[in-house]
């Protein structure tokens, strides 16, 4: 059995010296020193030795095994060496090529334009307030003095879920949400954006669109405040020459109530296709907060005034921007996306 562990060793050193891979390497650890290998069968026969030949023999199958151990350790790490200084001569890179620069991704111009509002209005002292898009039909609508036979109410213009329950079709729900969590703080100083949804859909109109409202609420709020603010918000938003221009207008949950222009942007003022040909465009509605809704928000309506403002942030997009279809800004086609 010595002669055959004998034999053994110098084939395996020969074998190795053979192996030209690493794959090599390991095919002959299992051939020799695996579970069926050949030094293991051999180990596996000792049983049938004299008690005086197994501790020699037992021996020099360990030191035969130490010595292979070694040996494939020695063999494998030099061939490892030898391997990545192969790839690296044909892998070698060119570090003065140019780079392959990734293409960057880029924010929504509709959430770049809420971005903006929401910076112009934050460097005003305004807080910025978010709620539900699914809404109760008392925030949507009773709470801000709807009455029940308005057009807004009809299942016809707006999306119900049941009843009671329909899609936000203003964010100002969100304003009488507030009022009611804050009353009876002061100063509220809030704006709101947010997705709203109406029935409508064609090129100027989408069932789903966003708008930005806001709502200041303190003793002594008078509509001259509400003029600066505006004013100051058209001329950082559109260009430090901007002028605006109210005109008298309805809505229920203000009093008095107006509609708000900006000049054009496209001919500032001078007239176009844009504008009409009437030098301006409208972009807000704005107005004091009508009395009743103060006070279904918990407010004395004695002791306390305030001004709300809305505008659709897809109108104002499509104006800074100069888009005229609203619908690009929701087919997500990356060739109009990336101009912004
Ligand atoms: C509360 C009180 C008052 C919010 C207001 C408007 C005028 C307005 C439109 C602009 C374009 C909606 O997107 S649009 O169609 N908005 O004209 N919104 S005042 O008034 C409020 C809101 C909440 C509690």
């Amino acid at each position: 059995m010595k002669e055959e562990l004998q034999l053994l060793k110098e084939k395996a050193v020969k074998g190795l010296k053979e192996c030209k891979t690493v794959d090599e390497l390991n095919e002959f650890k299992v051939k020799y020193m695996g579970k069926k290998g050949e030094l293991t069968r051999i180990l596996r026969g000792m049983g049938k030795l004299s008690s005086e030949e197994r501790p020699v023999v037992g021996q020099l199958a360990n030191e035969i095994r130490d010595y292979l151990e070694k040996e494939l350790i020695t063999f494998t790490e030099n061939l490892k060496i030898k391997e990545m200084e192969e790839r690296l001569l044909v892998e070698s890179i060119d570090v003065t090529l140019p780079g392959i620069c990734p293409e960057l991704g880029r924010q929504h111009p509709l959430s770049q334009v809420i971005d903006e509002i929401e910076e112009i209005f934050m460097g005003m002292g305004y807080n910025i307030e978010e709620g539900p898009e699914i809404e109760l039909d008392h925030y949507n609508f009773e709470a801000l003095n709807i009455p029940k036979d308005h057009p807004a109410r009809d299942m016809q213009d707006s999306f119900y879920i049941t009843p009671d329950v329909l899609l936000r079709t203003h964010t100002s729900p969100v304003q009488a949400r507030t009022m009611e969590k804050t009353c009876p703080h002061v100063p509220v100083k809030i704006i709101v954006p947010g997705k709203v949804f109406r029935r409508d859909d064609d090129s100027t109109h989408s069932p789903m669109f966003h708008q930005v409202e806001g709502l200041a609420i303190n003793t002594n709020i008078r509509f001259s405040d509400l003029k600066g603010t505006l004013l100051s918000f058209a001329r950082q938003m559109f260009g430090a020459d901007q002028k605006i221009r109210l005109r008298p207008s309805f809505f229920p949950f203000t009093e008095p109530s107006a509609e708000v222009d900006i000049s054009c942007v496209m001919c500032k003022g001078a007239g176009c296709r844009v504008c009409g040909y009437t030098g301006w465009l409208e972009v807000l509605g704005a107005g004091m907060v009508h009395p009743r809704v103060l006070e279904m928000g918990g407010y004395n309506s004695e002791e306390v005034t305030g001004f709300a403002f809305g505008m659709g942030v897809e109108r104002i997009a499509m104006l800074k921007y100069g888009i005229d279809d609203m619908r690009l800004l929701f087919e997500n086609d990356v060739r109009f996306l990336s101009q912004f």
